[in-house]
């Protein structure tokens, strides 16, 4: 059974209640529900955080050493400028998966740079909710993987 924890960042509360034309209708909530849903079939405990704050974010991050096998992260608008979550990050040495709703390169350049990406296992963009659900699929497999090697 792999931990897993699961961190949005700023903003992402507000899934569902505005701008669903970008965002899409699906609230948290529900996305949390479908991980939860996916996490009983392939044997994985999650726990949720969201925080509109980057050192909330960071002391979740820290808090994960020794705890959890793994992150699973939307950053938010953090994935384009946070040198702060991206050392959180390489400190604790957890494999990463970054997660988007949307497809961040096809939209205003100062989105196609993510600093989260190059510590991070791999990067999931532009599926709406399902990168949630791809995102933990391919941390899975990667622990999987991992454990095997
Ligand atoms: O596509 C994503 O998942 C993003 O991480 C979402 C961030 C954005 O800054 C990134 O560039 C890409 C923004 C999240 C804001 O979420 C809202 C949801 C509903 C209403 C307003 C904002």
């Amino acid at each position: 059974m792999y931990n897993i924890l699961v961190l949005h960042g700023p903003n992402l509360n507000m899934l569902g209640i505005r701008e669903p034309g970008i965002y899409g209708t699906v609230t948290l909530a529900a996305i949390e529900e479908r991980l939860a849903a996916l996490a009983g079939t392939i044997g994985v405990q999650l726990e949720f955080h969201q925080s509109n704050h980057e050192g909330v974010l960071i002391d979740r991050i820290h808090d994960a050493l020794g705890k959890k096998d793994g992150i699973l992260i939307n950053p938010g608008a953090f994935t384009h400028y946070s040198y702060a979550i991206r050392d959180a990050i390489s400190t604790v040495m957890l494999p990463v998966v970054e997660v988007h709703l949307s497809n961040i390169h096809k939209r205003e350049p100062f989105r196609h740079v993510s600093v989260i990406a190059p510590v991070a296992v791999g990067q999931i963009a532009g599926f709406g909710a399902t990168s949630y659900e791809l995102g933990l699929m391919a941390l899975h497999r990667h622990l999987e993987e991992k454990g095997a090697s």
